[in-house]
């Protein structure tokens, strides 16, 4: 049985993670980005090669690049749109030409994952990260004061988001403002409210359908440069998969997809399966999808979301919460003996728990939670595979 290739995502020599921590925690492949490099600019051979010689020489892999960033330029079509997705396609030949060979990108305008607090605590006493609809719409509302905001709400959760603000204390307001706007890990901008209603601004008049088109137009661009590079790009969906402060969102579900396969059939146009993303919407059948798009996923995040009724939602263990995951893992053996290759899976995030509790992390980063993450998954796979057999 051909198992998946287990992987970690780490954030370079900054990160308080290392690189025997992640080989400790069973992994065989990273997954990294050069952040240091601005977004919009050339990943050029050396600064490839020096990473890539960082992570071998621990006897690990750079197995796929998470993410080279889609500067606002290229989603919004302005400015120097043309220039970056040049700049885009160099750092795809440079990277194809170091054999690092499956790159993820998002197409989230202005934000990427949002959630509203770090460090909700779980009943075990650990810390996950957590969505609440009432803090969302309070920040919209009252902190970030968005003009037209009021019309995107029913009138029941203005009166719960309200009466949610006026028992916030100024520490939590800060918190909140940060957790929104300052940019999570992986994200490539973070702002100060001004700013961020400026980078609002810059989408006013831009439909799900303008945006989809440029994407439309950038996967048309860049598909033929991954293919005579050998690399396969995976779009990462949307976090949550829904629009955000009346943003256009457009890689939400099954049809969104599907409507980029079809304008775009390139095999280097390619999808990273995020569970934990999608699973947040009811309407998403992550098993279907990964039965569906198998020839297609390149990359898989495999993490579960715990939603309510209200439309909140946290960040549940790996083998709890909504997503069937069990269910995923072995649509996910079977795609992957149908292609005759391993596809990488990362634990995503994890709750931060045991000594990460008293250490500084990454939220949803730290090292405990996902190695937790991994080696149930782990052993999720050997079992189901074992009984495929
Ligand atoms: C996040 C994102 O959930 C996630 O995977 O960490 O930062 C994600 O890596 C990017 O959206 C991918 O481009
Ligand atoms: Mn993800």
């Amino acid at each position: 049985m051909i198992l998946s290739e287990q992987t970690f995502r780490w954030y370079g020599p900054q990160d308080p993670v290392s690189l025997l921590d992640i080989k400790q925690a069973g992994a065989t492949g990273v997954v990294t980005a050069l952040h240091h490099i601005p977004n919009g600019e050339i990943w050029t051979i050396g600064e490839i090669l020096k990473r890539k010689q960082a992570i071998e020489a621990v006897g690990l892999t750079w197995s796929v690049v998470e993410s080279v960033p889609v500067h606002e330029h290229i989603k919004t079509q302005t400015g120097n749109f043309q220039r970056y997705i040049d700049n885009y396609k160099e750092s795809l030949r440079n990277l194809g030409k170091c054999d690092v060979k499956v790159v993820t990108y998002n197409f989230m305008p202005v934000l990427d994952w949002t959630r509203t607090d770090l460090a909700y605590e779980m009943p075990d006493g650990s810390r996950a990260l957590r969505f609440e609809r009432s803090a969302y719409i309070a920040f919209d509302l009252y902190l970030l004061k968005r003009p037209g905001a009021e019309k995107a709400y029913s009138e029941d959760e203005k009166a719960k988001a309200k009466a949610r603000f006026d028992k916030m204390s100024e520490e939590e307001k800060h918190s909140l403002v940060r957790n929104m706007i300052a940019g999570l890990p992986g994200s490539e901008e973070s702002f100060t409210l001004e700013q961020f209603q400026q980078e609002l601004d810059r989408y006013k008049g831009i439909t799900p359908d303008n945006l989809r088109n440029n994407l439309i137009y950038f996967l048309q661009e860049i598909t033929p440069v991954a293919e005579e590079a050998g690399v396969r790009l995976v779009i990462h969906p949307d976090d949550p998969p829904c629009s955000i402060l009346g943003l256009p969102r457009i890689m939400s579900c099954a049809a969104d997809f599907q409507a980029l396969i079809d304008a775009v059939p390139s095999q280097a146009n390619g999808l990273c399966l995020c569970c934990g993303s999608l699973g947040v919407s009811e309407k998403n059948d992550l098993v279907d999808m990964m039965y569906r798009f198998g020839d297609r996923i390149h990359f898989v995040h495999l993490r579960s979301t715990q939603r309510d009724a209200e439309g909140n939602f946290y960040e549940a263990n790996h083998l709890e919460g909504d997503v069937d995951m069990v269910g995923v893992v072995k649509a996910l053996l079977e795609v992957q003996q149908r292609r005759g290759e391993s596809i990488a899976i990362r634990p995503d995030h994890g709750h931060q728990m045991a000594d990460d509790l008293h250490k500084h992390t990454n939220p949803g980063y730290s090292l405990i939670g996902r190695l937790r993450g991994l080696a149930e998954i782990r052993g999720l796979e050997k079992g189901i595979a074992s009984m495929m057999q």
